[in-house]
């Protein structure tokens, strides 16, 4: 993404006295930060032991100056490409899924994007929360941020708001970022190599990474408060769609009830969330757009498999990533396997 050009339509706009604070504090430490090259055009930047767009700094800089946490709060979270607009079209339904026709349903006709607020980006636009703040309980809200990266009063036990997160094999990740990465490159800039992009995901560099420490910092606070966060894995959700979904409802305090497993409404959000129909409807084949963050919408949809990494990642590569990837979860319990 652009981010400067997010920067300069801001800098525009009335700021009242505490946003301007914050901005001028983002403008402060900005160029303090050790940089890297970006997957497209953006630099990354680390900060707080994550390397973050600048626009993911600024914005995670407004949430702890203004954003007004609920403790009826859901938040969605996910690294990048483990499966965020599958989770986000997930929970919308399962939470509304007394508000709706399942025929007639908005994720027919809007992307999951549209329907679920992208938290880090929408904290920006007029320089307030407002967008957000107007939402009725229980907001349900998105973000890659990685967990130690909120305040305490979301994440301390006094707060009741519960994150469910989605994580996934780290092969499949990179694959899947490289092939976004590569259609979000200006036309005239050389593609991103699979090799660099090896080398920058390996070294930690991806946004919002490095991957393991995103995964990880979610992992250890589902072991520690397991009722306000809970952990899935893109894999699992694939293999038993109807248990984790109903694991979800349970997780947040709205289990289906047995009219409603008579129904097979558990079904039924399954099918309306899966790739098959996400990737079919007209709103996600075509250039549509979200407001929020402009990116084709298809470009969020390509093959939707576990596995796809052995068709383009050398076994060198592989087994370099496996290794990483078993060093940094030893002794966690937490495995892909
Ligand atoms: P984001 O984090 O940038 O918002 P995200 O939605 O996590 O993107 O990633 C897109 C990946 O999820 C793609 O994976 P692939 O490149 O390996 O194919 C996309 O195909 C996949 N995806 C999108 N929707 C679904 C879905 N409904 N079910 C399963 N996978 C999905």
């Amino acid at each position: 993404m652009e981010n400067s050009k997010f920067f300069a339509i801001e800098k525009e706009l009335k700021l009242d006295e505490g946003y301007q604070k914050t901005y001028k504090n983002v403008d402060e430490l900005l160029p303090t930060l050790p940089r890297s090259k970006g997957w497209w055009l953006d630099q990354l930047l680390q900060y707080q032991g994550f390397w973050l767009s600048n626009y993911g700094i600024r914005g995670n800089m407004l949430i702890d100056d203004h954003f007004n946490p609920r403790p009826t709060d859901i938040i969605v979270a996910t690294s990048p490409k483990c499966g965020t607009t599958w989770l986000r079209a997930l929970v919308f339904s399962i939470i509304n899924r007394n508000s709706f026709d399942f025929s007639d349903h908005p994720l027919r006709k809007a992307n999951p994007r549209d329907l679920v607020h992208f938290l880090e980006a929408n904290i920006r636009g007029d320089g307030s929360t407002a967008s957000i703040d107007g939402l009725p309980s229980p907001r349900l809200l998105s973000t890659h941020l990685p967990y130690s990266l909120f305040p305490e009063c979301m994440t301390d036990d006094t707060s009741a708001c519960r994150f469910v997160y989605i994580c996934r094999d780290p092969k499949d990740v990179l694959v899947s970022k490289w092939h976004f990465a590569n259609k979000l490159r200006p036309k005239g800039v050389p593609p991103l190599s699979l090799e660099e992009a090896f080398d920058l995901f390996c070294q930690g560099v991806s946004h919002y990474g490095p991957f393991w420490d995103h995964v990880l910092g979610y992992w250890k606070a589902s072991l520690e408060s397991p009722k306000k966060v809970l952990c899935l894995k893109y894999e699992d959700v694939k293999k038993e769609p109807l248990g984790c979904t109903r694991k979800v409802a349970n997780f947040l305090g709205v289990p289906f009830t047995p009219e409603e497993e008579n129904k097979e409404i558990v079904e039924e959000i399954v099918k309306l969330c899966s790739f098959e129909n996400m990737s079919n409807q007209d709103v996600n084949k075509s250039d549509t757009r979200s407001q929020e963050i402009p990116i084709p919408n298809s470009h969020f949809f390509r093959k939707g498999e576990v596995g796809d990494w052995v068709n383009h990642l050398s076994p060198q590569m592989s087994e370099i990533l496996d290794q990483i990837t078993e060093q940094k979860f030893q002794g966690t319990g937490f495995s892909f396997h």
